[in-house]
C-alpha cells in the first residue's frame, strides 16, 4: 500500500529512527537552517558510517514542532539520506525502482500475437497510475478566501543571510499547457512578497516557463492560473523534480512511483487539479505582463543565485488540512538534502538513459558537481568517436543538456570511485586532443556563464584511444597481478605476521 500522504510518511520515519521531533522553539529566519546543516554536513554517503562511527550528530529529519511565529509545524531534511529515499519510494535499493522502468522500457512494439497478449497486463497496469480525479480531500478541510489569505501563517524559511527574503523551497507548481491543455508540475521556488504574493522562479527552459511564455504569446495582458501544493505523500511531493518530457504528467509518475494513482481534486476558485492529499494548497494566477526582482538566494551550487526578473504569483485562496505540516528543504553548499534527491532521479532514470544508448555502462554526479557541472559516464566503445556521440547525446537528452562537464571513460573504470576516475582521466588525456568544447543551453544557476541560459561545455574524452582514431603509439595494460602469484601470497599470508593483531 502508497503511503496516504505526507503524515504516514512521517510516523514510518518516526517509528525507523529516523526523525528527530523538536519541541524547542527556533526560528524559521536562518536558524533552522544552522541547526540543519549540524546535521547534513559533511555527510555525503561514504563519509556517513565513518561520522556515526566517530559519534557524530546522525542524519535524521526534522520536525520542528514550534517554529518561531507560526503555529504550523515544520518537517525538513524527511529525504536527506539514501534510506530516506528508499523509503519514500518504498523500496530497500533505489535501483529497485530503476528496474521496474526497465521492464516497462523492454515492452517496445511486439510483432506478434502472442506478445502483444503478453504485454496486456503490463500496459493495462500502466493504465491503473493515471491520475483520478475526485470530488473532494482532506487538502480541503480549511479554506481561507480574499483577505484571509496570509501566507505569514505558515513558517517560511528565510535560508541564508542575504536571501532576498523568505523562500518556499518544497513546492508542487501546477499549470497547464495553453495550448495542449496538459499538466505540468514543477518544483520551483518561490520567493513571498507579501501576504498574498510570491515570486514564480520558473527557469528559461523548464516546463512551467513555456506555459508561461506560450500563454503570453497569445494574450499579453491576460493571466494563466496556478496552483501549488505544499507537502504530500513522498512519491508526489518528489514528483515535481523529475526531468521528464513535456506534456508528459508527473501525476502519472508519481502513481507509477507509488503505484497507486494519486487521487486529484479540483481547485476552489481556477480549473486546475491539485493532490487531494496536500497538507496546504495555493491557488491563484499568474500575470503575463509582470515580472518583478526575484532573489537573490542562497543556491544549491553554494552560492547565492543573483537578483532576476520573474513572474508573480498572486494568491486568491488558500486550502489546507486541519493541524498541516509544512514541508520544505534547504539547498546550499552540497551535500544538502537535494543531492539525495537527486542521486534518487540518477539511479531511477539510468535505465532510460542505457535504452536509447545502450553503451552507457554507468554515470555518476558527483555531489560537489550540483547535478549540471559534472557528469561521469563509463561506455563501451566500439568505434571511433564514441565517446564524442556520448557527449552530444547527453547534451541534447532532457535536462542532462545543461551538463557542464562530461567526463567519458571505458566500461573498466568504476566511476563510483572518484579517485579512480581521476586518475584513469589524468592518465588517458592528451589535453589537446581529447577536450572537446560545445556551446549551448547552461543552466539558469550557472553563474560563471557569459550569459545567463547561455555558455560552453567541455568533454573529456577520457576512454583508451584507438589507431582508427589516429593514435598510432601502443597503449599500455593496466597494472594488475597475476591470480597464480596472489593464490600462493595468499596461503604464506598468515605466516608473515603483517595483519594487525
Ligand atoms: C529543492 C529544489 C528546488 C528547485 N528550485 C527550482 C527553481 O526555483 N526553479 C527551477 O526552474 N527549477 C528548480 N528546481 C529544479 C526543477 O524542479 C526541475 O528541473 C524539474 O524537472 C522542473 O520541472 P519541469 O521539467 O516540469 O519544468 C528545483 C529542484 C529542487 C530539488
Ligand atoms: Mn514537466
Amino acid at each position: 500500500m502508497a503511503y496516504q500522504d505526507l503524515r504516514e510518511f512521517m510516523r514510518k520515519l518516526e517509528k525507523e529512527g529516523e526523525l528527530k521531533r523538536i519541541r524547542e522553539e527556533v526560528n524559521p529566519i536562518l536558524e533552522i537552517t544552522e541547526v540543519v546543516q549540524r546535521l547534513c554536513r559533511p555527510g555525503a554517503r561514504n563519509e556517513e558510517k565513518s561520522r556515526l562511527e566517530a559519534g557524530a550528530t546522525r542524519n535524521v529529519a526534522l520536525l520542528f514542532e514550534r517554529p518561531k511565529g507560526s503555529r504550523v509545524p515544520l518537517l525538513i531534511n524527511a529525504f536527506g539520506s539514501v534510506r530516506r529515499m528508499a523509503m519514500a519510494l518504498e523500496v530497500n535499493e533505489l535501483d529497485e525502482v530503476a528496474e521496474r522502468i526497465q521492464g516497462f522500457l523492454k515492452m517496445d512494439s511486439p510483432q506478434g500475437l502472442f506478445d502483444k497478449i503478453k504485454m496486456l497486463p503490463k500496459l493495462a497496469e500502466l493504465g491503473s497510475f493515471f491520475p483520478k480525479s475526485v470530488k473532494t480531500g482532506a487538502c480541503k478541510e480549511v479554506v481561507h478566501q480574499g483577505n484571509d489569505v496570509n501566507l505569514f501563517d505558515f513558517p517560511i524559511l528565510k535560508c541564508w543571510p542575504q536571501d532576498g527574503g523568505r523562500f518556499i523551497t518544497f513546492p508542487l507548481v501546477f499549470t497547464n499547457n495553453p495550448e495542449t491543455g496538459k499538466r505540468n508540475v514543477g518544483m520551483y521556488r518561490m520567493q513571498v512578497y507579501d501576504e498574498r504574493s510570491t515570486g514564480m522562479h520558473w527557469q528559461t527552459q523548464k516546463h512551467g516557463a513555456e506555459h508561461f511564455r506560450r500563454a503570453r504569446a497569445k494574450n499579453p495582458e491576460g493571466r494563466i492560473p496556478v496552483a501549488v501544493a505544499i507537502g504530500s505523500d513522498p512519491a508526489t511531493a518528489l514528483s515535481g523534480m523529475l526531468p521528464i518530457p513535456p506534456d508528459l504528467d508527473e501525476m502519472m509518475f508519481a502513481g507509477f512511483l507509488r503505484r497507486e494513482p494519486v487521487e486529484m481534486v479540483p481547485c476552489e476558485t481556477n480549473e486546475l487539479e491539485v493532490p487531494a492529499n496536500a497538507e496546504i494548497v495555493l491557488e491563484g494566477y499568474v500575470n503575463l505582463s509582470e515580472l518583478r526582482t526575484e532573489g537573490p538566494f542562497g543556491d544549491h551550487t553554494g552560492f547565492y543565485s543573483l537578483e532576476g526578473e520573474y513572474p508573480v504569483f498572486h494568491v486568491e485562496c488558500v486550502t489546507h488540512r486541519k493541524e498541516p505540516i509544512y514541508l520544505t528543504t534547504v539547498v546550499g553548499p552540497p551535500p544538502q538534502e537535494d543531492f539525495y534527491m537527486g542521486y534518487a532521479v540518477e539511479r531511477v532514470f539510468l535505465p532510460v538513459m542505457k535504452m536509447q544508448y545502450p553503451e552507457i555502462v554507468d554515470v555518476a554526479m558527483p555531489a560537489e558537481g550540483i547535478f549540471h557541472n559534472l557528469m561521469i559516464v563509463a561506455i563501451r566503445k566500439s568505434y571511433p568517436g564514441h565517446a564524442r556521440k556520448i557527449m552530444n547525446a547527453i547534451w541534447s537528452l532532457g535536462q542532462a543538456m545543461f551538463t557542464k562537464v562530461i567526463v567519458v571513460v571505458d566500461h573498466d573504470v568504476d566511476i563510483h570511485n572518484y579517485n579512480e576516475v581521476v586518475w584513469k582521466t589524468l592518465c588517458a588525456l592528451d589535453p589537446e586532443r581529447d577536450v572537446q568544447f560545445s556551446l549551448g543551453p547552461v543552466d539558469t544557476l550557472d553563474h560563471a556563464a557569459r550569459l545567463q541560459d547561455y555558455g560552453s561545455k567541455m568533454g573529456i574524452d577520457a576512454t583508451r584511444k584507438w589507431a582508427s582514431e589516429g593514435f598510432t603509439r601502443p597503449w599500455p595494460d593496466e597494472i594488475l597481478m597475476d591470480e597464480a602469484t596472489k593464490k600462493r601470497v595468499d596461503a604464506l599470508w598468515k605466516s608473515l605476521a603483517l595483519d594487525p593483531r
